[in-house]
Parts: C-alpha cells; structure tokens; sequence
C-alpha cells in the first residue's frame, strides 16, 4: 500500500497553478496545536480528495494525483492560495463546485477562521456557464439611460400594500421619471397580494406609463419560491408581457438560480437581490467574500446584482465594494458583463455621491428615498430622475433643486448626506 497521505502532503509551495486549474485564496487563522501549512494543507485536502485519516485503503496513486495544492502560505499575511486540477469538478455545477471548494472546510475544528476572499476561474469553468443574458449595454439602452445611472424603486412598505395600490404605486414611481420599479425581497405569492393578480396589474400599470412618457420602463418582480414554482411565476410573467423577473438568489440557492437561467432563456433579465449574504460576507475573518459570491452570480447568469453602495444603510466598505463593481463590469473571457445595483438607504440626495463612487454604470435605487418624500411617490421619483440627470450633466443638486420642487424638497427632507 502506499504510504499515507498527511495534511502536509497537500502542500506544494514550490510550484505553480496550473492555466487550466481554479484557484482559491483563503483567509485562515488556527488552532495553536497545530501549524498554519498543516491547516492550509488541511483545508486543500479536505475541499478536494481528502480526510482525517491519513491510511485510507480505497486510496491509489491516481486520485493521490487529482488532490488540491497549497501553491502559496503567507503566516504573516494569513493568506492561503490553493490550486485545484480541473478533474475535481462538474462543468457548469455551481452547488458542485461550492460543495468543494466553499464547503466543509469552514467546520474543521483545526481552523478557528477561515475565509474564502476569491477564486480565479480557469476559462474553460468559465465558457461552462450561461454569464448574464443581456449584459449592463443592454439594460441601459432598453430604458434609454446613456450618460445617467438607471434609476428605480422598491415599492414600499415592503409587504402589506394591497395588488391594486401595489400596481398604483408602480405606476406613480414610473410617471415620476423612474426607469425601474422592483419587487421587495420578501414580497412574494401573498394573501393580500397575490403574485398572478400583481403581475397583471403591474405590468398593465408599466405599459400605461410608457404609453404616457414614452419611455421604456423596468418591472423587476419577485418570483422567488421552490425552484418548480418559480418556473410558473416566470411563465406568468412572460405571458403577461413582462421581460425580467427578480430571484432572491442565496435564499433560493444556486442550483435553482441555474434552473431559472436555463429555463427563462437569453432574452429574460435576472434581477439578483442578495438577501441574507451578509450572514457569511459581512464578518472580515470568517466566511466568503462578496467579491466571490459576484463572480459565482454572473457565471450563473444574472443581469444586476446588488453589489453595495458604499453611502447608505447597509454595511459595505468604499475597496471592497469598488472591487465588486469592478469585476461585474470586467472582460471575463467572454462571459457578458452584469449591471452592479446600488441600494439601501439611498435618497435623491446621494446620487451624486454614489455616481461618484462607483460611477454611471450602475442601477440606482431608493425605496424609503421615494416614498417618504413628504410629496409623496411620483416627486420622490422626479426628484431621483432630476438628482441622475442633474449628475450626468455634471452639475450639482443644489442648483438642480432650484428648478425642480420635487428635489428641492427632497433636499430639505433627507440632506445630501
Ligand atoms: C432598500 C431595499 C433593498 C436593500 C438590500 O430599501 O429594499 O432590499 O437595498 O440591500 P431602502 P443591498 O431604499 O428603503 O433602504 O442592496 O445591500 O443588498
Ligand atoms: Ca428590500
């Protein structure tokens, strides 16, 4: 038999990834009985072939050959990069892939913290994904917003509104000057607002506003439910006209985010909102990183993501989220760029900052920021159209405000902070 195969065999520092091999680097802090390359290799290990016991009988050289490798260990830094032979995983699998390399390993006792900060794609991984349908290019131009961010809403309050004032809501926001209106993350099949009844009443209430403004408009409803559902939400929505639907893409998971990729095909759009994802990418030592979860979003397929705002309510620091946006709207060996979506606690004054932070290719959106305008919905919406176009042109929200009373009362209300 041959000999046994310890955590530390897992480390090869002296070589290389490999082009066609997926690499991962780990943040990791360890228990004081054991080393800091012991835990790395334990973590190679046991997210590739691997396990506890060293002398397994089944074991042979060939599956010896398909282990992972620590190609790098920084104690100081706390950083381990780990390369993965392609043979480890299932093309176009994201739960296979994240079964492996962002599984187990955040329970091994050895392992006291441990953080997965990104993961490199070899391109044959990535050509084995869908990437997004319509890309940001796209998007922008459907609703006709070239130089200015796309703006939008979440209709408030989150869940109670009844269908007829949900689609009165909708219609007002889009009147207001607002390219997009979206389903909150918890609005769903309710029993005062039932999912078939508000797609008819929302998108009749789009098709109006067009109509009248003569612009293209945005729905993004929710159709988050178990997978076979979802596929029925998406049908209703396609019957009745509408062109995107909106997935709460961890609570769903990622298996039947791919499900509806598939299913819904290359002319539908994917709202992608990220609820629950700072459960594992808030803590700065321990979990995965959103810049991860954006790359696994866009290989699944989807067109926005919410990706932070930097100002706002919602945690989310200026580098890592400037990275985010960065990657979304990268080349990735051909895979279509995804729309990042600024949100959370945004107000018409802000749109400047937030355009200045992450720039114009981006969706915008505010929900509180609309409709707690004291004028209500439709001057929320004018004064968050007049803060986008006022920042295109390049001039402040200040002298905007002179010419519209929607933002000027907006400015008085929640400040440009
Ligand atoms: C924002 C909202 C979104 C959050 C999600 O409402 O409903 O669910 O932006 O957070 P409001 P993130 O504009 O009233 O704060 O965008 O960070 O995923
Ligand atoms: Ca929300």
């Amino acid at each position: 038999m041959s000999k046994g195969l310890e955590y530390t065999d897992f480390v090869e520092t002296d070589t290389e990834p490999e082009e066609d091999e997926l690499v991962c680097e780990f943040y990791l802090e360890h228990i004081d009985d054991v080393s800091f390359e012991w835990t790395a290799g334990a973590i190679a290990a046991e997210s590739s072939i691997g396990t506890w016991d060293p002398n397994l009988t089944t074991m042979n050289e060939e599956i010896r050959e398909m282990g992972a490798r620590v190609v790098e260990a920084n104690e100081n830094e706390g950083v381990a990069r780990v390369a993965y032979p392609p043979v480890l995983f299932e093309a176009g699998s994201m739960p296979q892939i994240l079964s492996s390399i962002a599984g187990n390993i955040f329970g091994l006792s050895e392992a006291t913290s441990l953080r997965l900060e990104d993961v490199e794609f070899p391109p044959e991984h990535i050509e084995s994904f869908p990437g997004p349908a319509l890309g940001y290019e796209t998007v922008k131009e459907r609703v006709g917003a070239e130089e200015r961010p796309v703006v939008g809403t979440i209709v408030k309050p989150k869940l109670g509104l009844r269908t007829d004032e949900h689609a009165r809501v909708a219609y007002e926001s889009w009147i207001g000057g607002l390219d997009v209106v979206k389903d909150d993350e918890n609005l769903a099949d309710m029993e005062f607002n039932g999912f078939e009844e508000r797609i008819e009443k929302t998108l009749e209430a789009k098709r109006e506003a067009e109509d009248e403004t003569g612009e293209n408009k945005l729905y993004f409803p929710n159709i988050t439910a178990p997978a076979d559902e979802m596929r029925r939400r998406a049908d209703t929505v396609l019957e009745n006209g509408g062109d995107y639907v909106m997935v709460d893409i961890l609570t769903v998971g990622w298996g039947a985010l791919q499900e509806i990729r598939d299913y819904i095909g290359d002319e539908v759009g994917i709202h992608a909102h990220r609820a629950g994802h700072a459960a594992f990418t808030r803590l700065p030592h321990h979990g995965v990183s959103m810049l991860s979860v954006a790359k696994f979003a866009r290989l699944c397929g989807v067109d926005n993501l919410h990706a932070g705002a930097v100002v706002g309510k919602m945690e989310g620091g200026r580098e890592e989220v400037e990275a985010i946006y960065d990657f979304l709207r990268s080349d990735w060996h051909g895979c279509e760029t995804t729309i990042p979506v600024a949100s959370g606690g945004l107000h018409p004054g802000v749109v400047d900052d937030v355009v200045d932070i992450l720039g114009s290719d981006t969706v915008v959106q505010a929900g509180g920021g609309v409709h707690g305008h004291p004028d209500g919905t439709r001057a929320g919406a004018r004064a968050m159209r007049e803060a986008a176009e006022a920042t295109a042109e390049g001039g402040t929200l200040e002298e905007r405000a002179e010419e519209s009373d929607e933002l000027a009362a907006a400015l008085e209300k929640w400040g440009t902070e």
